[in-house]
């Protein structure tokens, strides 16, 4: 996984870093992109304004008449904040042109006729931003949970689509407050969550431990090395425990791939990796996110690179509580050779004029594969539920 190490675009790869002092702007600085715009056939703005004061600006987009459902997807970007495209700047893209994957997202939900909602994680007098769009004032963990809140509040008083019929779409920390947003709202249909993070507690270093000892103990056991554990290859692994839970055939392929035998491989060894006297809620007061939708059942697609190795632990833990609670409807989806982005990386370190050594990679755009696959799986319960339910109707005016 590339590291990044400005404030806006840290925040993009989910870790938090104190705000560096403003300072003079170079003339040689990369311009600021100015993004794709509003995508919808109709676009109506929202604003919301913060306990802190803070005045944020946000669109509902609304697809062509003729292929409107009456569902909505609302969009959580990642780490403290993005811009409302959750814009890449060219010079941390691979092709050297900016990227904006939430804007891809968008267009591919309207084009499905999903209603999107999404917002500027910025605020709007925001003048670090305004001078450098590397840049943010960055607002605290407690901050960015309430401005989902208010962003879901000013969405919904549009009434453009019944309240509870909002999905949710969220990328790294937009995750976990995608979260927070359903144990308040546990009637929302579902979320996706790409690599989701801080999902639940743990000690990490165990877990990554075991993780690796898990791809070694599987390496060994593949004598045919077709990247699959047959049952005579099962027979050879460290952790075959005829008496105790066997690794869960999850794709039901007849076969165990690497990731359904380190969800094993963590399963029969929780004494390690769980968290002692963990508390059942965060810090901010919230429930961990795989206690929510364990309790909610809510259903749930959790897609991440194969190079994000830190939230695939996160994955890994989630899906496994999911298959211990029974949760009737979850699904995972790990990409090999993208990273936290879902996208592709290349190595190599990024200089910026101003701030120097930035970044040791490049990455995006987000694969498509991993938009269709988000897409059809929110299509595909926005059915089932109209199927159960019958039809609703849409606002689109939103009077
Ligand atoms: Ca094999
Ligand atoms: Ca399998």
């Amino acid at each position: 996984m590339i590291a990044i190490s400005v404030s806006l675009l840290l925040a993009a790869a989910g870790v938090a870093q104190a705000a560096e002092p403003a300072a003079a702007t170079p003339a040689t600085l990369p311009a600021a992109d100015s993004g794709p715009g509003p995508l919808g056939a109709v676009n109506i703005p929202i604003t919301f304004e913060s306990q802190a004061g803070g005045i944020y600006d946000g669109r509902i987009e609304i697809p062509a008449e003729g292929r409107r459902r009456p569902w909505a997807v609302l969009l959580l970007g990642g780490g403290l904040g993005t811009d409302i495209d959750w814009q890449l700047p060219a010079i941390l893209s691979i092709s050297g042109q900016a990227t904006y994957d939430g804007a891809t997202i968008a267009k591919a939900l309207l084009d499905e006729g999903f209603v999107v909602m999404r917002w500027q994680a910025i605020r709007r007098d925001d003048s670090r931003h305004a001078e450098d769009p590397l840049m943010m004032d960055a607002p605290g963990m407690a901050q960015c949970f309430e401005h989902a809140r208010l962003a879901l509040a000013a969405f919904r008083a549009k009434k453009i689509v019944p309240d509870d019929h909002i999905f949710l779409l969220g990328h790294s920390l937009g995750g976990r407050r995608a979260g927070m947003l359903l144990e308040e709202n546990p009637k929302l249909p579902g979320v996706v969550m790409m690599a989701g993070a801080h999902l639940l507690p743990l000690n990490v270093q165990a877990a990554k431990q075991i993780i690796r000892d898990a791809a070694d103990d599987f390496q060994k056991a593949d004598t045919d090395e077709d990247g699959l554990l047959n049952a005579d290859e099962l027979q050879r692994t460290k952790q075959a425990s005829p008496a105790g839970s066997p690794a869960v055939d999850s794709d039901r392929d007849g076969r165990i791939n690497i990731h359904e035998w380190t969800i094993h491989s963590l399963k029969v060894q929780p004494e390690k990796w769980r968290k002692k006297n963990a508390a059942p809620r965060d810090k901010y007061g919230h429930m961990w996110t795989a206690d929510v939708v364990a309790e909610h059942k809510t259903p749930i697609l959790m897609v991440v690179g194969s190079l994000d190795r830190r939230w695939l632990v996160d994955l890994y833990l989630t899906a496994l509580r999911l298959e211990q609670t029974g949760h009737p409807d979850f699904e995972i989806e790990i990409y090999e050779n993208l990273g936290h982005q879902l996208a592709k990386e290349v190595a190599g370190d990024v200089t910026h004029p101003k701030h120097g050594l930035i970044a040791d990679g490049r990455a995006g755009p987000i694969e498509p594969k991993v938009v269709r696959r988000m897409v059809d799986w929110i299509k595909a319960r926005a059915e089932r539920l109209k199927a159960r339910h019958g039809s609703d109707t849409i606002r689109p005016s939103g009077t």
